[in-house]
């Protein structure tokens, strides 16, 4: 399988986030794309592609144009302020507060623009961040173009982030991006599945009440892990979206044998559902020593993920999300694709 990947995301580097009440650096750091690369390469998974370049009208087909178009102010702006380190918000429109009328400082707009404060901004990210939709949109080309699936090395992620927020280090949600491109394209029905731990909260919301996208969520219970508030088992869509939309909440310490019966009814629901194209959001931060994750799975495990996608027999896009075990990374990530490969 063919790999696109783009060194931009080096950028975005040295990010700050809060953890246990400490400000500590950024678990998503430039070196887990890197060593997902040189995995590619030490195991012949194929050629690796730079992206080409693309305007962001794919980009604004799921997300709201003023959002797009407020990311690359942001660090310009932080730096006309005098200031360094990370650009951040830290204040939101919640419940009972105004979240139509959009305010005019830097401050306010950061927080009117995310759903929390994981979304760091240095002077690479926006760089980064429009590399790593370069490099989705590039991916599912090749797919379109008939190879039976491609990898998109993307960093920073996506699926966290929804049509006018970002959050939890994703900014444009690369998956729903590809997912409404190929719809744009000719595809009539796309299936998302998202195997990262956490709930992609942010695919779920651009496509709930659509009935075009079906969204499958393996993940952490809401109730106890990130992202908290969006994930539960009786979210199934609204209105022409009912049904379409599908989550596997687990509990802390699910191992393979119960993660896999989730990936097992979300793939019979998939096939039901009877997809043009399937794009993976893949996170491999379910692997039993991930630092802020707490599911069970181990190494072996994440070729079995791959086999099972490649049984579903369509056409596969594989968008790198989430993990955070930098070391068995490269092992874990690439796994999911040789499986597939096999
Ligand atoms: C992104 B992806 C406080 C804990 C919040 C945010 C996790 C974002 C995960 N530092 N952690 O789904 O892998
Ligand atoms: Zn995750």
């Amino acid at each position: 399988m063919k790999t696109v990947f783009s060194p931009l995301h080096a950028g975005h580097a040295g990010t700050m986030e809060l953890n246990n009440g400490e400000i500590m650096p950024g678990f998503e750091k430039p070196s887990r794309a890197e060593i997902i690369r040189a995995r590619v390469e030490s195991e012949k998974l194929g050629p690796i592609l730079p992206p080409q370049i693309h305007d962001l009208a794919a980009a604004k087909r799921v997300h709201r144009a003023d959002y797009i178009d407020f990311l690359p102010t942001v660090w310009p702006a932080w730096e006309a302020a005098g200031r360094s380190g990370s650009a951040l918000p830290f204040t939101w429109p919640t419940r009972g507060l105004r979240g139509d009328a959009r305010p005019k400082s830097l401050d306010a707009l950061l927080g009117f623009y995310s759903f929390d404060a994981g979304a760091p901004f240095v002077k690479g990210t926006w760089d980064a961040i429009k590399s790593s939709y370069d490099v989705a949109l590039t991916a599912a080309a090749l797919v379109k173009a008939g190879e039976n699936t491609a990898f998109a090395l993307c960093r920073p992620p996506g699926h966290h982030a929804g049509d006018a927020f970002m959050g939890g280090y994703c900014y444009i949600n690369n998956a729903a991006v590809v997912a409404q491109w190929y719809l744009d394209e000719g595809a009539r029905r796309v299936s998302i599945l998202d195997v990262d731990y956490h709930h992609g909260n942010g695919t779920q919301q651009i496509f709930y009440s659509r009935s075009d996208v079906q969204v499958l969520n393996l993940h952490g219970d809401p109730m106890v892990e990130y992202p908290f508030f969006l994930g539960h088992a009786d979210e199934r869509g609204a209105g022409a979206g009912e049904g379409f939309n599908v989550n596997y909440p687990m509990p802390f310490g699910t191992t393979w044998e119960q993660w896999n019966a989730s990936l097992e009814d979300a793939c019979k629901k998939l096939e039901a559902y009877a997809p043009d194209v399937v794009v993976v959001s893949l996170g491999v931060d379910t692997f039993e020593k991930d630092p802020i994750s707490r599911f069970k799975l181990r190494s072996d495990d994440y070729p079995k993920i791959g086999r099972r996608i490649r049984k579903l027999g369509l056409p596969t896009l594989f968008v790198m999300e989430g993990g955070y075990a930098v070391e068995e990374i490269g092992v874990n990530a690439v796994g999911v694709l040789t499986g597939f490969d096999e």
